[in-house]
């Protein structure tokens, strides 16, 4: 049987680098779109490159969502049996900044790639759309949401990926492409960019646990996410598009909890415990140590969105029932595998250091 080949927009990030690792496991030949960057991007990456001149299914593309050319050439070069688009800029508070550019990319960027499928005829080829739950940014007298619950983006970030949400079904229902939204709750890593909260939270706490006297500046602690691990859902990502018939589907844990109680879960695991004063911008974090109480967590405005989505819990039901979906990681193994891999860098950097 001969490879198939993927593509994955995005397979510097966080998901691109699961993705990869997994479709090379299938044997699959695995093309990936990177950005020219003036410093090395593909730190997530690098154990799978393979100089093209040996024998290897693993392939990089200097492109860029924002310009169409590449997308098409690249299209059309490789002839992928299945694309993943997972390519975004996809920070929620730098998309309040960077607006226009996050609907580039974002948004627009998906256009570019079911385009190129449309002008090359691609029928065959399986689109798979990197959807997002803050396209529900409201809850509307609901405890989860699911496939069938009303969109109401809060972010540009999440008007971006709503265009790109309908744009895909459009293609579906207007030109007969197999293309798929995986609206993917939160999900985290040990790749998990350190400016998300999560990643943030276990970088800070196990400095602190290894003496850093560095205070941590945080935005909305109330904010309720719904956090699996990117390797349970880049599984699902192929799944979807291992289906008869092309569909979106909700993948998420069906639990739900706050930035603070991510905070002392991750704590109880470096046994530091943590007790909360005040209020608001008021709240403070503290631990006791040598028979002190020492503030380590501040909250800081400068970290609340202008619009926030307080609530977020899905409901995966159709992918458990239609994909089998059943996460390897519970909440506490994922905080913990977290913990464990910063534990190991914090380590290393006070090594270099000494
Ligand atoms: P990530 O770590 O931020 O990775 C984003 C990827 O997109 C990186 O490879 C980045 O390249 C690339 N990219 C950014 N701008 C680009 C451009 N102009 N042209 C081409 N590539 C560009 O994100 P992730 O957490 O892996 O998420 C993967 C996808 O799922 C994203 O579309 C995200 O919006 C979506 N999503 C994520 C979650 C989540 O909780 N992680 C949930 C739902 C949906 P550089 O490395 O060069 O920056
Ligand atoms: O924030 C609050 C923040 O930036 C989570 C992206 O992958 O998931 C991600 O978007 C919550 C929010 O993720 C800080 O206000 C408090 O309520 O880790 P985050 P996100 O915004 O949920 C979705 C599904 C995606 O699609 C996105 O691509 O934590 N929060 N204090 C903070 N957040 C950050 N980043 N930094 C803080 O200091």
């Amino acid at each position: 049987m001969k490879n198939k080949i993927a593509l994955i927009t995005g397979i510097t990030g966080q998901d691109g680098s699961y993705l990869a690792e997994l479709l090379l496991k299938k044997k699959y030949k695995v093309h990936g779109l990177i950005r020219k960057s003036s410093s090395f991007n593909t730190k997530r990456i690098d154990h799978l490159y393979i100089d093209p001149h040996n024998r290897t299914n693993f392939f990089l593309h200097y492109g860029d969502l924002t310009d169409s050319n590449s997308i098409y050439n690249l299209i059309h070069n490789i002839k992928p049996n299945e694309i993943y688009n997972l390519g975004a800029q996809s920070h929620v508070g730098v998309s309040f900044e960077n607006p226009e550019y996050t609907a580039e990319v974002s948004g627009i960027g998906t256009l570019r790639v079911l385009e190129a499928m449309r002008f090359l005829k691609m029928k065959n080829v399986k689109f798979y759309q990197a959807s997002t739950s803050e396209l529900f940014g409201e809850k509307y007298n609901e405890k989860s949401f699911n496939e069938q619950s009303k969109f109401h983006p809060k972010s540009p970030y999440g008007v971006a990926k709503l265009y790109s949400y309908w744009i895909t079904s459009v293609y579906r229902e207007a030109y007969g492409l197999f293309a798929c939204n995986g609206i993917l709750f939160n999900h985290e890593s040990p790749r998990r960019g350190e400016t998300f909260v999560t990643r943030k939270i276990t970088r800070f706490l196990t400095r602190r646990k290894l003496g850093s006297n560095e205070i941590l500046y945080l935005g909305n602690l109330n904010a309720k996410r719904d956090w699996g691990h990117a390797k349970d859902y880049v599984e699902m990502q192929w799944r979807i598009l291992q289906q008869k018939k092309s569909e979106d589907y909700v993948i998420a844990t069906g639990a739900t909890h706050t930035v603070r109680e991510f905070i002392v879960a991750a704590g109880k695991l470096l046994n530091l415990k943590i007790y909360w004063s005040g209020k608001g911008l008021k709240e403070r974090g503290y631990i006791h140590e040598d028979n002190r109480k020492k503030v380590i967590i501040k909250v800081d405005k400068k970290y609340f969105r202008p619009n926030e989505v307080d609530y977020l819990r899905g409901n995966p039901i159709k992918a458990q029932k239609k994909l089998n979906f059943k996460p390897k990681y519970s909440f506490l193994s994922l905080v913990k595998e977290m913990i464990n891999e910063d534990l190991f860098l914090a380590q290393e950097e006070l090594n270099k250091k000494r």
